[in-house]
């Protein structure tokens, strides 16, 4: 007589059945959380300490003073937030755009981060995520338990602690995606694809392809004014700080000290970000 469980099935018989069904069910189910789950993040580390922000440089404005500012400890992602990665947290979330709300002027070219560029065009999924306002910048963050980083996390992350004026020191036309076809793009480049153009951490297009947001308020005298240990920005303003340049601007605008202030609904081509963490 063989042993049988409580549906009154064979044991072994039983377990055949679990076998075959795990057989079929785990994969499936495998491959549906591959296909589904985030990308792993991949941040660089930039360790606690001073470093000199903004310059004393005579043409500056809102750039004034060179100041030391110190820094906790905090990580930035390698590279700006792609079609793909933003594509991970629509799925997961059902969140929508700014650009996608009914009264979006963009509704009327038929613009927003799923068809950047134009109304019919899917944009490639290694691509910066654009189109995207403060806001859509800041929910992302959120949700890959981050946050978006701070102007001054911005500035060290790019210029390291010796002052330099893009990420990798003079400006060379290669190492950057900007205005014109020299570096190889007439538009939009797949993120991480100057990797001559790194930062002393390691983060990548810190300078072009995208603007970058940043969490803060824009204060035109804050470099003078702000805290010198982990400013956060004024409390309140009108405008939001964008950095880095974009494919559409010369080198100047490129520069890491370069700041650059926007109503936090803009939402264009040349606008993207990245996240920073907790170290
Ligand atoms: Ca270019
Ligand atoms: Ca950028």
């Amino acid at each position: 007589m063989s042993v049988r469980d409580p549906l009154g099935l064979p044991v072994h018989t039983r377990l055949k059945r679990i076998n075959l069904a795990s057989l079929i069910l785990i994969p499936i189910l495998l491959s549906y959380n591959l296909l589904h789950a985030a990308e792993p993040i991949d941040a660089v580390s930039v360790p606690a300490g001073p470093f000199t922000m903004g310059t004393d440089h005579p043409r500056a404005t809102d750039e004034k003073p060179g100041h030391q500012v110190h820094l906790s400890a905090f990580a930035i992602d390698r590279r700006e937030v792609t079609n793909a990665a933003y594509a991970d947290f629509v799925a997961a979330t059902g969140y929508r755009t700014a650009a996608e709300a009914d009264d979006a002027p963009e509704r009327l070219d038929g613009l927003s981060w799923r068809h950047p560029y134009s109304p019919n065009a899917t944009p490639a999924p290694d691509h910066p995520v654009v189109y995207v306002s403060w806001r859509d910048a800041d929910a992302y963050c959120n949700w890959r338990g981050g946050r978006l980083p701070t102007e001054a996390e911005w500035e060290k992350s790019a210029r390291g602690t010796d002052g330099r004026l893009w990420p990798w020191g003079d400006f060379t036309a290669d190492r950057a995606n900007h205005w014109g076809t020299v570096d190889g793009y007439a538009g939009l480049a797949p993120v991480g694809a100057f990797p001559l153009g790194r930062s002393p951490y390691g983060a990548l297009d810190l300078a072009g392809n995208v603007w970058e947001w940043c969490a803060d308020w824009y204060a035109e005298d804050y470099y003078a004014t702000g805290p010198k240990t982990n400013p956060q920005g004024p409390t309140a303003g009108r405008f939001k700080i964008l950095r880095g340049g974009s494919w559409a601007n010369p080198p100047p605008v490129l520069r890491s000290i370069n700041r650059f202030e926007v109503l936090p609904v803009e939402r264009s081509a040349y606008i993207g970000f990245r996240c920073a963490y907790a170290p």
